[in-house]
Order: C-alpha cells, then sequence, then structure tokens
C-alpha cells in the first residue's frame, strides 16, 4: 500500500504530498494521522526551515473521504473528528515558526481546501479549482474555512464562496487574494521549492516572529498590536540574523543567515 504522506527533505526544505491520488487525495484517518505526524517532524525538525504542502496527481485534495466506513450514516461525531483530527493540524501549521507554502496543484475541495489556505503562502497551478464543497453535501464550512475565508477575501466573497459553493478557478481565487500567485501547472512545484529554498536561507527567525504578529493582528486593536511589534522587534533586533544583515548590508555583501 502506499504511504498516504510522502516526506521529502531537500536543502532544508521539507515537502509533504498527500497521497492518494486515486481518489483526489481524499482525507481519510489514516492520511490525517499521517499529515498530522509528518508536520510535527517537520515542525520540530531544527533542519528543516521551510514547509511546503502539496498533492500528488491532479488534485490537492477532495477533502473528507466520502467513501470512508460509517462517513454520511449519521454515525460519527464529526465536531469530534474535527477536534480530533483537523484542529491540530490547522493550529500547527499557522503556530508553526516556519514558513509554510501551499503548493495547490489541482483541486481544493472541502477541508482540503482548508488545509490549503491554513498555508502561509498559497500558491496555485493554473488549472487548480478552490471548492467549499460543503454545503453540497449538507455541512458547514470547517477546518478553519469560515475563519480565513472572510478575512482574505471579505465578508460579501465568503458567504458567497460558501453558501452558492462553485467551482473558483485559480486566476480567479488569485483575483480576490485568496491565492498569492498562479502559475503555469508544470511551474508550480518548481517555483514552490524554489521559493521555499531561497526562504530556508533567509533569517527565519524573523518569519516566526512575524508569523506571532501577524496570527495576533486581526483579533487586535491598533494599540495592543502595535506594542506586539514592539515587543517582538526587540526580539528580532537583539538577534544573530539582524546584527548579520545590517552587517551584510553596510559592506555590501551577501548575508549569511543561522536562523536565531
Ligand atoms: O469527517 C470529516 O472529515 C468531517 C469534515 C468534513 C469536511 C469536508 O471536507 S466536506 C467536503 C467533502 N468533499 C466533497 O464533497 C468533494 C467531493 N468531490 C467532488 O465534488 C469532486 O470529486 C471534485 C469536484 C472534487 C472533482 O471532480 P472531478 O470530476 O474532477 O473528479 P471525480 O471523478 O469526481 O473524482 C475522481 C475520483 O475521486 C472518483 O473516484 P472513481 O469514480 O474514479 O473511483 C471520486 O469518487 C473520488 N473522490 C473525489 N472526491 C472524493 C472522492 N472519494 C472520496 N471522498 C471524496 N471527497
Amino acid at each position: 500500500m502506499n504511504e498516504p504522506v510522502i516526506y521529502h527533505l531537500e536543502q532544508r526544505v521539507a515537502t509533504l504530498t498527500l497521497n492518494r491520488p486515486e481518489v483526489l487525495n481524499a482525507l481519510d484517518e489514516a492520511l490525517l494521522m499521517e499529515l498530522q505526524d509528518a508536520f510535527t517532524r517537520a515542525a520540530n525538525d531544527e533542519t528543516v526551515r521551510t514547509i511546503v504542502v502539496t498533492g500528488a496527481g491532479r488534485a490537492f485534495s477532495a477533502g473528507a473521504d466520502l467513501d470512508a466506513g460509517n462517513v454520511g450514516n449519521g454515525e460519527p461525531d464529526l465536531g469530534e473528528r474535527l477536534r480530533r483530527r483537523y484542529h491540530p493540524l490547522i493550529r500547527a501549521m499557522r503556530a508553526c515558526p516556519k514558513p509554510v507554502i501551499s503548493a495547490v496543484n489541482g483541486v481544493a475541495a472541502g477541508a482540503g481546501m482548508s488545509i490549503a489556505l491554513a498555508g502561509d503562502v498559497v500558491f496555485a497551478a493554473a488549472s487548480a479549482l478552490f471548492l467549499q464543497a460543503f454545503t453540497r453535501i449538507g455541512l458547514i464550512p470547517d477546518a478553519g474555512s469560515t475563519y480565513f475565508l472572510p478575512r482574505y477575501v471579505g465578508e460579501m466573497r465568503a458567504r458567497a464562496l460558501a453558501i452558492l459553493a462553485e467551482k473558483l478557478p485559480a486566476a480567479e481565487a488569485e483575483r480576490i487574494g485568496l491565492v498569492w500567485k498562479v502559475l503555469p501547472d508544470e511551474e508550480l512545484l518548481p517555483y514552490a521549492l524554489t521559493t521555499a529554498t531561497q526562504l530556508a536561507r533567509q533569517p527565519t527567525r524573523a518569519y516566526a516572529l512575524a508569523k506571532q504578529a501577524l496570527n495576533a493582528s486581526l483579533d487586535n486593536d491598533l494599540t495592543t498590536q502595535l506594542e506586539i511589534e514592539a515587543v517582538l522587534q526587540t526580539e528580532a533586533g537583539r538577534s544573530a540574523d539582524f546584527r548579520e544583515g545590517v552587517a551584510a548590508f553596510r559592506a555590501k555583501r551577501a548575508p549569511v543567515f543561522k536562523g536565531r
């Protein structure tokens, strides 16, 4: 049997590939467990500086596996499943001090779309599609979609995406701010990996602190957020990487960052 998530580490970039291509990387228990483990492994490995999440085959992920055992017979407590399997992953992606890149290679539907949106930077292949499939089958958007959508694209678009549940092509997703950049299909992964490798050479402590500030931002008023920036900037300003960044600038040479 194929491993449901392929873990590949190269040049300080961990690539996690959802790997059930025959069912468009639908999320069953095994895949979700494996993805959580793989993410924890990448987050805790000091040699990993950037994490890329992508899908094998023609999809990123078609969301929850609708063929799995007792799904849809009213038996399982879906809320409990979300708490157990999705929430730790989504929270870990946001809280992870390392940049997380979603490389959306094809359709991202339901909770698959939520996982894609949990990345810090979302790249998409030109042929990719986003689909809030939930209400089509009688569920509500979950795994973070109701959190990310209004914040990324505004309330009107979030409501339309959730309620109309129409397929949103990558170019349109980029236009409304759900995706940072759309690339020709064959260029998506090379581009995502090159970006991730470049980020891995940058002052990674700054990314961790920037993520911390941004994570707090939308729930705070300006005064609170200014103070958070000040506290975190004190830390950044005392880092070896900041000293190196300034020294390299003054010496007109390339910086060599150590990630601390
Ligand atoms: O329990 C929990 O986890 C709670 C959380 C729930 C959150 C959710 O994610 S709810 C949303 C679940 N996802 C969906 O409703 C999407 C279902 N899939 C589709 O609507 C379509 O497959 C797509 C629009 C994504 C892609 O369409 P298309 O035409 O490109 O592909 P296809 O032919 O429909 O699918 C190809 C195969 O993948 C097919 O299998 P087959 O016929 O070749 O043997 C299809 O059954 C399978 N597949 C696609 N999506 C799923 C799936 N199998 C299981 N679960 C899926 N979600």
